[in-house]
């Protein structure tokens, strides 16, 4: 019978990829009966140029345009992908190639994108952050601590009203940032244009009597031309942030707002609500690392990264290999996790550690992180025994303690709000 697949020409073991090409690290299981090679030939072929069946024609030209599986090592695949594949500036369809229809071949039982290493060439096409790490410490005047910040706890329900007083509250403790709960946008109880008229007001009397800059990540994740007109609305009002649902929205809403708060000299704070739908199971799906560095690309200014010892799932390798992809200007290679990546001219970003954090475990983060950090702890603040204010300040004053490099409890003889917090929690670790 004639030869009905052409999978085997994606596949050259002795191929060495050039230095222009996108390379992509796969973890893939071949379903029964199929060879690591016969899977790993459809998963290059569907992401790239080819398609179940060998056709009556085929320009030589297309050559030029076919992914090569170089190497197979286990369960591990890496392929490589000629640059012309892909249009410069264009994540979805970056995301439609390496992302796309794979997930659904009968070719593989399960497959999960890693990570990819991006070219210099490509990586030309990207913006990246308006503001790096360093450019957000200047604007916000927070030159070596990290920035901190809490969401209003219960996450919704307040009035605008009582939520701007949760916020002062916050603010007056010493958090530098009032934080939109995911699912907090412009509910009835709570209209988007109202939340940002009061925060603004409250957020004015905070930085006269602290004398500190004070801002919030406020949640405009809506439809995108809405988006536009929410991150208008935070720059009439002097809010130098705007908050984005990143994996809820969609690439390009996310590209188009970066385009749009560029204009308006604004950082984006990126939530990553929803990523757990394809990045928790380790054999299938896409990493957290893989989705960081695509929001690093876009350019926003931060996005969550976890923090191995609070309530939501994430290891503390994981969290370092996801902060080295937004930080550094050469991201370390990890095997079989992450590749090198120069990432050229393209700004850093920070990581934001948040979920189920209190003071007790502020040492414990800080450890992971050091202090390029955006430290978010909502829950841990306004269950503080003495309130907001006072939760505020003992977390505040644990990250005092850990760059003076001392314990909580030695730091709690002399500050009663931490000493109160650690009565409260001590270092316990929720699930
Ligand atoms: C944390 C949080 C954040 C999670 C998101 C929440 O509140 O506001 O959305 O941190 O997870 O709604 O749970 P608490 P991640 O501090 O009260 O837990 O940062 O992993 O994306
Ligand atoms: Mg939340």
């Amino acid at each position: 019978m004639a030869k009905i697949d052409w999978y085997d020409q994606f596949v050259d073991l002795s191929y060495v990829p050039s230095d222009d090409e996108i390379k992509v690290l796969f973890s893939f299981e071949p379903p029964e009966g199929m060879s690591r090679e016969e899977s790993a030939g459809r998963i290059a072929s569907e992401s790239s140029t080819g398609t179940w069946t060998t056709l009556s024609r085929l320009p030589d030209r297309m050559k030029g345009l076919e992914a090569t599986v170089y190497e197979i090592e286990g369960n591990l695949l890496k392929v490589a992908y000629p640059l012309p594949l892909w249009e410069e500036g264009n994540v979805c369809q970056l995301m439609s190639g390496i992302a796309g229809n794979i997930f659904g071949m009968k070719g593989v039982e399960k497959l999960r994108l890693l990570d990819a290493q991006l070219p210099r060439k490509y990586l030309k096409g990207h913006r990246g952050p308006n503001l790096s790490m360093k450019g957000v410490r200047r604007m916000m005047k927070v030159h070596k601590r990290p920035l901190t910040g809490a969401v209003p706890k219960p996450k919704v329900g307040f009035s605008a009203l009582e939520h701007a007083k949760v916020g002062y509250e916050t603010w007056m403790g010493g958090f530098d940032f009032v934080k939109d709960d995911e699912n907090l946008t412009s509910q009835r109880f709570n209209r988007f244009e109202k939340r940002v008229e009061y925060l603004s007001r409250f957020r004015d009397k905070a930085e006269s009597r602290t004398g500190d800059l004070k801002d919030a990540f406020i949640n405009i994740t809506a439809e995108t031309e809405e988006m536009k007109r929410r991150a208008d609305l935070l720059h009439d009002h002097g809010f130098r942030y705007a908050m984005v649902d990143v994996v809820v929205a969609g690439f390009a809403a996310v590209q188009t707002i970066r385009e749009y708060t560029r204009d308006l000299g604004m950082a984006i704070h990126a939530h990553r609500a929803m990523h757990s739908a394809f990045t928790r199971d380790p054999s299938h799906g896409i990493s957290m690392q893989f989705i960081a560095k695509i929001m690093r690309l876009i350019g926003v200014n931060q996005i969550h990264s976890g923090t191995a010892v609070g309530k939501l799932v994430g290891s503390r390798e994981e969290v370092l290999s996801i902060a080295d992809i937004l930080r550094e200007r050469v991201t370390p290679g990890r095997e079989n996790l992450i590749f090198e990546q120069d990432w050229g001219p393209i700004r850093s970003a920070f990581p934001v550690s948040s979920g189920g954090l209190h003071p007790g475990l502020v040492p414990d983060v800080l450890d992971i992180y050091g202090t390029d950090l955006v430290l978010l702890v909502s829950g841990g603040i306004h269950g503080h025994p003495d309130g907001t204010r006072a939760g505020a300040k003992a977390a505040m004053q644990a990250v005092e303690a850990w760059m003076d490099g001392i314990s909580l409890e030695e730091k709690a003889r002399g500050s009663r709000e931490l000493a109160r917090a650690l009565e409260k929690w001590g270092h316990h670790r929720p699930r």
